[in-house]
């Protein structure tokens, strides 16, 4: 398959087409994921949408991150939906009624689990277009928020100084419905569920459900698993949201590898921030974060890293995108990251676009539904910059140019894309895929001959060789 030409005018639509999602879901200091499936405030949405306004409006970037503070708990947490927009959503407010439980804030209404810690890095990003007294001026107002909810994630969800946070909810994770996530959220289901699903009644449960209007139920994650979410929702809602009290329950935990991968990057972000405006981190933050780093070494077996069932201490082992997050967190060893590598880049996670969410080759796998086999920009913009840090700079640049070119394929800003024919998937006018489109852009040069990734990998000689 060749890829299509990205000729200078390519690259300007596509700009336009990325500049005018964010200005249509633009809600005011906040933008939502996409105009009906999601239409409040997302926490790592905002974080990637950021990242992509600072290349043209690096005011407005700071604003959509202050915006998200304005929903920080009294406890730190930063909650993963601030519920701002006007749309109705499928697991809206009525689900998690904050307003019932003390340490929410009292102004706005929120879930009460958070999402991927990914603001520090979206504040250095815009950092680094700002002239620096202004620069320091953003840091000072994010800065106290932030360390209290780093402080938060390790006090009350790492209370065994573990090094590592667990999470209570596949969608703390972001990627909802991965193999490694409905493994446990299935044990976990109610039994009328379980019946359902064993009988494959999911189809009859269609219609019960509301986040199947704008995408076909088959891309999306199946009733029976939506429906268990939900229910565990209504579990952390009767715990008020108190990891001691969640842990008596039978939520599942997790001591996710992707979750933690950008947590110990964001810990690093945090420091920067930090020597940059001359204050200094709490000693216990210092020391937690120094413990993520090295418990990575614990998720490690057979050259992949997983995740943990924080239960029963055992890894989890279906192969997933997480693990290769490892490369964005900066924790793999020189000597394993050329067999990690060969492991992203092999057939089962590059088909012909890359990276799968899960591989092709795993009985879960689906091209067109949600994070059960398709590419999302927002990993490939992660996995990207940390194959820079690892000296494999050739290869980060061949996963963006795949990126873009898989982008330019589909009419429309797609949620997700499946991984064999490039195909637009999920909701289209899709915040993060359009702010990461202007970033990946940014500075680049229109290509006339560009060769299919795949062929470029199978000719080895990125695979083998350093960037
Ligand atoms: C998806 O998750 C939400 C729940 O948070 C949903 O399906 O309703 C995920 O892809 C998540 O990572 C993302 O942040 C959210 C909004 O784009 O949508």
């Amino acid at each position: 398959m060749s890829l299509p030409v990205l000729s200078s005018e390519v690259l300007a639509e596509l700009r336009t087409s990325a500049i005018r999602v964010l200005q249509d879901n633009d809600l005011g200091d906040a933008t939502r994921p996409s105009p009906t499936l999601y239409p409040h405030q997302w926490l790592w949405d905002s974080c990637f949408i950021a990242i992509g306004l600072r290349c043209v409006d690096p005011e407005r970037a700071c604003r959509e991150i202050l915006s998200l503070l304005r929903g920080q708990w009294p406890n730190g947490m930063i909650p993963h939906v601030i519920f701002s927009g006007s749309g109705s959503y499928h697991a809206g407010p009525d689900r998690w009624r904050s307003d019932l439980v003390n340490t929410a804030p009292g102004q706005v209404q929120t879930t009460g689990v958070t999402q991927p810690p990914m603001i520090a890095e979206a504040v250095v990003r815009i950092g680094e277009v700002l002239d620096p007294a202004r620069r320091r001026d953003f840091y000072h107002a994010v800065y106290p928020g932030l360390v209290r909810y780093h402080c938060w994630l390790y006090r009350e969800r790492d209370p065994d100084d573990t090094g590592l946070v667990t999470l209570v909810h596949s969608w703390e994770s972001g990627m909802d419905n991965t193999p490694t996530w409905m493994e446990l959220t299935r044990r976990a289901a109610p039994i009328p569920l379980k019946l359902i699903r064993r009988l494959n009644g999911d189809s009859a449960l269609d219609a019960l459900r509301r986040d199947n209007k704008e995408v076909p139920a088959d891309q999306r994650l199946s009733a029976t698993d939506l429906f268990t979410l939900y229910h565990l929702v209504g579990e952390l809602r009767d715990a008020r949201y108190d990891f001691r009290r969640i842990r008596a329950s039978r939520v599942p935990l997790v001591q996710d590898v992707a979750f933690n991968a950008i947590l110990a990057r964001a810990n690093d972000h945090l420091r920067d921030i930090s020597t940059e405006i001359g204050e200094k981190l709490p000693d216990q933050l210092l020391r937690s974060a120094r413990r993520t780093r090295a418990a990575f070494a614990t998720l490690f077996a057979d050259g992949m890293y997983w995740s943990r069932d924080a239960r029963s201490g055992k890894l989890i082992r279906r192969p997933t995108i997480a693990g290769f997050l490892a490369l964005y967190a900066g924790v793999v060893p020189p000597a394993s990251v050329e067999d990690l590598v060969t492991r992203m880049t092999a057939q089962r996670f590059w088909p012909t676009h890359g990276i799968a969410s899960t591989p092709t080759d795993d009985p879960d796998f689906q091209p067109r539904c949600y994070w059960q086999g398709p590419v999302w920009v927002n990993m490939n913009w992660l996995l990207a910059d940390g194959l820079d840090r690892a000296g494999r700079g050739e290869l980060a640049e061949l996963l963006r140019t795949d990126t873009i070119s898989m982008i330019a394929g589909s009419e429309g800003l797609y949620e997700y894309y499946s991984p064999f024919d490039g195909a637009g998937v999920g909701s289209n006018h899709f915040s993060w895929t359009a702010a990461l489109l202007l970033d990946l852009l940014d500075g680049r040069r229109p290509t006339h001959h560009m060769p299919s990734a795949r062929k470029v990998l199978d000719g080895e000689h990125l695979s083998r060789r350093g960037g």
